[in-house]
């Protein structure tokens, strides 16, 4: 049977994996040829099936093929697709209203989120929060508030880091294709700082922080520079998650000299590594947080949290945007959180972590290609190399992301040479489904050998 469009999603979708076609199917073939006539050849797509209906740990698509979500639409569908509270909220400020514009004609739902935000991100210092559309945007205005605070002009960032695809933001992303090639010139004063990467490096957190501020140090000067932008636990550039102790250092080194660290949680924050952030593993406390993706179970939210007085560094009038803090997404993101905090989420981000780095565990021990399992909670990823060397294997990351799309299981791969398969499910999906998925995985790897 056909998924209607208007198949109810949510957590009352049969959760299972069921193939009725090829992947493709027919009826997405169909809309592929659509998409190919009126969507930008730019505008790329993983795996393209067109989706009906999503909830729990499933999509389903216009074929009637329910797959297993292992992407959760790239780390946003947190709380589950189509989560109860978000669409029950997001219903009820519909009929009310969808906008006013937050800098015209104020309204509850954006302070309510800022005020979740000063009590959820790391810290107990006094917060306050601007909400936007997007995560590049959100980074970006960070970059502002860093530099209208600070009076200076450099950002520091890092090798392998992503934060987004607005000027500024290629700027600040390391990989070329497919982010920058071609899109130049970029936004000027940001220079880039070698990261924490263990299977590359073979550091100490401290000895990465020593090499990172180095250059921080002698080709920008502390005194230029208004602020370093990470990700606790890179995403696009690989789920690479620093050594112990390089993110402490890092901090102490940006206090000392008034630099003001600025962590992109992304892609990492809001349960999904089984704290609300990761910068809490190591009770790290950023100045500024950039947050967006999970915040509001698939709404588009992004917010900038940080200290008050940095804050309010910035002129009246000087943040905002049309959109930004739309009622519906500032519904979405109450009704997420309150999904997070009703179901525990971070227990069961730690619990599907254990889970899924036991299965990844395994594969490593029986395939050589697995050259490191790293990652944290529901965040988890295997780097593929040539067996005995760190030299990356894109090809085989895309074989075993291909064998499980058209075996009905949604993965993602990323890293900077695209050789990382990320494993980043909705914290809605069973133990017996994720555990299914992990065997479609297995079956991958010893189909591709
Ligand atoms: N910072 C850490 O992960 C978005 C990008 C997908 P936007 N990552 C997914 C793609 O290919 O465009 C991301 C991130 C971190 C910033 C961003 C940017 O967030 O909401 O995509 O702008």
């Amino acid at each position: 049977m056909t998924a209607s469009p208007t198949s109810p999603g949510g957590p009352t979708l049969p959760q299972r994996r069921r193939l009725v076609t090829d992947i493709p199917g027919p009826e997405s073939l169909t809309r592929l040829e659509r998409k190919r006539t009126h969507v930008a050849d730019g505008v790329g797509t993983t795996l393209p099936v067109f989706v009906a209906a999503a909830g729990g740990g499933v999509l389903v698509d216009v074929d009637g093929n329910s797959l297993i979500d292992l992407g959760s639409g790239i780390a946003v569908t947190t709380v589950g697709n189509a989560a109860p509270a978000v669409v029950e909220r997001v219903r009820e400020q519909a009929a009310a209203f969808t906008h006013t514009c937050f800098m015209v004609t104020p309204y509850d739902g954006y302070v309510d989120v800022c005020e979740q935000l000063a009590e959820l991100t790391p810290g107990h210092h006094a917060k306050k929060s601007a909400l936007f559309n997007s995560g590049a945007e959100a980074v970006e205005n960070a970059v502002k508030i860093a530099r209208a605070a600070t009076g200076r002009d450099a950002v520091g960032v890092f090798d392998h880091a992503y934060h987004g695809r607005t000027n500024l933001t290629m700027a600040m992303t390391a990989k070329s294709m497919p982010y920058k090639s071609g899109f130049g010139p970029f936004a000027a004063e940001v220079y880039r700082a070698p990261m924490s990467y263990p299977l590359r490096d073979g550091l100490s957190g401290e000895e990465a922080a020593a090499r990172a501020v180095d250059v921080l140090d002698k080709q920008v000067g502390a005194a230029n520079l208004a602020c370093v932008v990470i990700e606790p636990i890179q995403g696009e550039g690989g789920f690479v998650v620093p050594a112990p102790g390089f993110l402490p250092a890092l901090a102490r080194w940006c206090a000392e000299r008034d630099v003001l660290l600025v962590a992109d949680e992304i892609q990492s924050g809001f349960c999904r590594t089984g704290d609300w952030f990761a910068c809490d593993h190591e009770a790290v406390v950023p100045d500024l947080v950039t947050t967006a993706k999970g915040i509001a179970g698939g709404l588009p939210l992004a917010a900038v949290t940080g200290r008050a007085e940095l804050m309010d560094a910035v002129h009246v009038g000087g943040l905002g945007g049309t959109y930004g803090g739309n009622p519906l997404a500032c519904a979405a993101a109450l009704g997420a959180i309150e999904e997070m905090r009703r179901h525990d989420l971070t227990t069961r981000a730690r619990a599907v972590g254990e889970v899924m780095a036991g299965r990844l565990r395994r594969l490593a021990e029986e395939h050589p290609v697995v050259a490191a399992v790293r990652g944290r909670g529901a965040m988890m990823a295997v780097e593929l190399c040539h067996p005995g060397t760190t030299d990356p294997d894109p090809v085989r990351a895309g074989a075993v992301s291909a064998y499980c799309h058209s075996h009905g299981v949604v993965t993602l791969t990323c890293g900077t040479w695209g050789n990382v398969l990320r494993f980043l499910p909705p914290l809605s999906i069973t133990d017996e489904l994720l555990h299914e998925a992990f065997d479609v995985v297995a079956e991958a790897f010893a189909a591709t050998t």
